[in-house]
């Protein structure tokens, strides 16, 4: 979770130190404003005023509402909105302001904060699960109370000048979002930056319908447990997966903690299939076009939401006629590109790049410049990425580029991966097998595994290094040899795994990793990087850093609405997507590719038996299955990565 500028609740620096206390060392003010009328406004020693205004929405329902205003207006000013779950500030920004203010600061805007209903002081039921119903005049909705507010704000708010950009980052972002289906006239620029679109299918909750247990258990607590407050779980042990794995069957949740009181919870495993319910919450089907100018910010290496932003630009393309549509991803967890500078995600240097300090200064601030002051010039490109690996900023007017080709890299069954196909009877039987056992599920993340908020390992754990688990017995490996020259990939991947399992149902995770050379903190150090050379020293050999990773739940492989049970031993194509990246695999690195079968506790365990609902498999359901993964003539599975630049003189060439 992270929210736009204020960091008031979860913010993490590059080594996943959270943020909160120096922001709000930084505030100037140390009083705390009451709710007041916009004409009672105080002035505080800060270059801005702030008040606090109850905002009437169409349903009678009044929403918490901060305005925070420059003291030395003199001209009209655009204002910026952002929409939160999360709890508007109570104090002016001081002088400095947070970095991830600075570029707009300086631009000059009326920024606005909202608490959204249900939340803090703002009137009526919070939502966690974001439906959107166009057709009902009567219903309400974050559409609709972002329009009503923009609709208040131009007409309430002193020297405003008419236009309106909203912003936010994640549940703040899909705020800003959302006004897509319906905008305000005066709504002129959006920038929805990690915003989710389908809950069940990927992003924060689920992964192709597999639930992101630990995830979700928490964050509906984190939302839901308290109106007034962000509420963490109060674990009894600092290593979750030691919890989860105790907890047992999903049933114990409410059984044994929750006991029905949080209602997304309740909501999750009442509906385990991609049924009506999940189509309403999944509101970018309702986006054919781009009717507001909209800035997407993805992260590659996001651990909420890497998934919708892509899924936003590509469905606002669809009907774009004024170039309106644009995608920004970079190297960075989730939010990490409103933090200080992003020059490293982990230990993983971006070639001395300040990464988010560069998108703030050459994307953000200039968007909303050209669309809300009419100044600057309007951005040439569709697509700007981070490009990792070279780390170089790219920019493209189609994505993916033409000159991406896919192109397949096998699974052999002796470990190694190449471009050439299996051959008939290569090697036999053709497959590589191993056991998978729910009692004893591969960790996500190094142990201990911290609850997911606050700290702890979460913000980098999807660019953490795997060998953590690379010779488990239930992790299967297979690699490339040394590059003999530098490979692009810049588009969509996917894997097309053919895979059997003994049981009835199962997951299958697979890992695309980029390993570096053992002698990489030689190639990969640069003074600009900020940290010394012995700080690095060996900690990059053979460092291998995943690239895309996913999972596949077997029972939805044929249909998401009507899971149905494996063939036991049967081999199965699963074509897994693995979202859209841009990297370059150096000369001298090797690919690498793990498949596994739990990927515990941010995904739930599979019984490994088809049962009607996994949230009410008893532990007795659960059983041990052998997996296997084909590579051969027949069943060649692959890994399908969309190349874009190849020289060299053999190896791996495809
Ligand atoms: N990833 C969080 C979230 C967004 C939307 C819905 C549910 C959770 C967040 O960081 O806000």
């Amino acid at each position: 979770m992270r929210r736009f500028v204020l960091y008031t609740r979860l913010s993490y620096d590059h080594r996943g130190v959270l943020l909160r206390k120096l922001f709000l060392a930084v505030l100037a003010s140390s009083f705390i404003l009451a709710a007041l009328p916009l004409s009672d406004s105080k002035e505080v020693p800060s270059d801005f005023k702030l008040h606090e205004v109850m905002v009437p929405m169409r349903d009678g329902i009044r929403l918490q509402t901060v305005i925070v205003t420059p003291i030395h207006q003199t001209e009209p000013l655009p204002i910026l909105l952002n929409r939160t779950p999360y709890g508007v500030p109570s104090k002016p920004f001081s002088n400095p302001v947070p970095a991830s203010l600075k570029e707009l600061v300086q631009d000059r805007y009326i920024f606005v904060f909202q608490n959204l209903r249900g939340r803090f002081k703002s009137e009526g039921k919070f939502n966690l699960s974001s439906q959107v119903d166009l057709t009902d005049a009567k219903s309400t909705n974050e559409t609709t109370d972002a329009y009503d507010t923009i609709d208040w704000l131009i007409k309430n708010v002193p020297n405003n000048n008419g236009r309106v950009g909203i912003m936010g980052v994640s549940y703040d972002g899909l705020t800003a979002a959302l006004t897509l289906l319906h905008p305000h006239p005066a709504l002129k620029a959006v920038s929805e930056q990690a915003a989710p679109v389908d809950q069940w299918m990927n992003d924060d909750m689920h992964r192709y319908g597999a639930l992101r247990e630990s995830y979700a258990v928490e964050y509906s607590v984190l939302t839901q447990a308290n109106k007034n407050a962000n509420t963490h779980f109060d674990f009894d042990t600092y290593d979750t997966y030691q919890w989860y794995l105790k907890l047992g069957a999903l049933s114990n949740v409410n059984a044994k903690f929750l006991h029905g009181s949080i209602p997304f919870w309740n909501e999750i495993v009442e509906h385990p299939d991609y049924d009506d319910f999940w189509r309403r919450e999944a509101w970018v089907h309702q986006l054919h076009s781009s009717p507001v100018p909209n800035l997407n910010v993805a992260g590659f290496w996001d651990q909420e939401d890497p998934w919708g932003p892509w899924q936003i630009f590509r469905n606002s393309a669809q009907d774009d006629p004024q170039n309106n549509d644009f995608m920004v991803a970079g190297p960075w967890y989730h939010g990490q590109w409103q933090s200080d500078t992003a020059d490293k995600i982990g230990i993983v240097p971006f070639g001395g790049h300040k990464t988010a300090l560069e998108f703030r200064e050459n994307i953000e601030a200039p968007f909303f410049r050209y669309y809300l002051h009419g100044g600057g010039e309007k951005f040439s490109w569709k697509v700007s990425t981070f490009q990792t690996g070279s780390n170089t900023w790219r920019t493209y007017s189609d994505w993916p580029p033409a000159e991406s080709k896919q192109t397949n890299l096998y699974l052999h069954s002796d470990g190694t991966l190449t471009f050439q196909p299996p051959a008939a009877g290569e090697t036999k039987p053709g497959y590589v097998q191993y056991e998978s056992d729910p009692a004893k599920p591969v960790p996500y993340r190094v142990r201990p595994i911290s609850p997911t908020y606050p700290g702890g390992d979460w913000p980098t754990w999807e660019a953490a290094d795997q060998r953590f688990v690379d010779n488990r017995p239930d992790v299967l490996t297979f690699a490339t040899a040394p590059l003999d020259h530098d490979i692009t990939i810049t588009g969509s991947l996917s894997a097309g795994l053919f895979a059997s399992t003994s049981g009835t149902d199962s997951d299958f995770v697979v890992k695309l990793i980029d390993v570096f050379p053992e002698n990489a903190q030689k190639n990969e150090w640069s003074p600009e990087s900020g940290a010394t050379r012995g700080e690095y020293a060996h900690s990059l050999d053979g460092y291998e850093l995943p690239i895309a990773m996913e999972v596949r739940r077997g029972r939805f492989n044929k249909s998401y609405e009507h899971p149905q049970p494996l063939t036991p031993n049967k081999p199965t194509q699963f074509v897994i997507s693995l979202r859209d990246h841009d990297h370059v695999f150096l000369k001298g690195h090797r690919i690498m590719v793990q498949i596994q079968s739990t990927w515990f506790p941010v995904i739930d365990r599979n019984p490994q038996r088809f049962v009607a609902s996994i949230y009410q498999a008893s532990a007795a359901e659960f059983q041990p299955a052998v997996q296997r993964v084909y590579c051969s003539a027949a069943f060649p599975s692959h890994i399908v990565l969309p190349v874009v630049a190849f020289a060299g003189n053999g190896g791996a060439r495809p």
